[in-house]
């Protein structure tokens, strides 16, 4: 199976919560590695550029003010098939849908306020790694 990289955001919910370490425990044990990682309060504008797919969606305006309510941390994950499987350890958008044993399910606190963010293509993540990261700030 190929390395791959996905971009991940650990939302304003669970810094807020001091969850960032808990959070970061389950990528590891589950066999992704952070290769870079920082902590960042948004702005308005670059919250809008980066969910700027979801522009036209009727939660856009909850959404980018939740994103800029507090810190998040914005991280590359590493790791076999890292995209799909970064998406089976955060477990369903809703938390109520989410299956036992993923970071929604045990942490999330609603549908907007759901604790994390990952890519959900290969090709989204390397849209988004390079929103957030440059290649020298990387370390396989
Ligand atoms: P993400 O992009 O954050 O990894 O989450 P996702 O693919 O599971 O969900 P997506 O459909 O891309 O939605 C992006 C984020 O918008 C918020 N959301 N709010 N109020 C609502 O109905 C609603 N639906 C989605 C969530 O924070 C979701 O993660
Ligand atoms: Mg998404």
């Amino acid at each position: 199976m190929a390395i791959e990289r996905t971009l991940s955001i650990i939302k304003p919910d669970a810094t807020r919560r001091n969850l960032t370490g808990k959070i970061n425990a389950r990528f590891e044990e589950n066999g992704l590695r952070i290769v870079a990682q920082k902590r960042l309060q948004l702005t308005q504008a670059q919250a809008e550029g980066f969910y700027d797919v979801h522009r036209e969606r009727s939660f856009f305006g909850e959404l980018v003010a939740f994103m800029i309510s507090g810190p998040v941390v914005v991280q590359v994950l590493e790791g076999e098939n890292a995209v799909v499987r970064n998406r089976e350890i955060m477990g369903a958008t809703n938390p109520a849908n989410a299956a036992e044993g993923t970071i929604r399910k045990d942490f999330a606190e609603s549908i907007e306020a759901n604790s994390v963010h990952g890519s959900d293509s290969l090709e989204n993540a390397a849209r988004e790694i390079s929103f957030f990261f440059a290649e020298i700030e990387i370390a396989g």
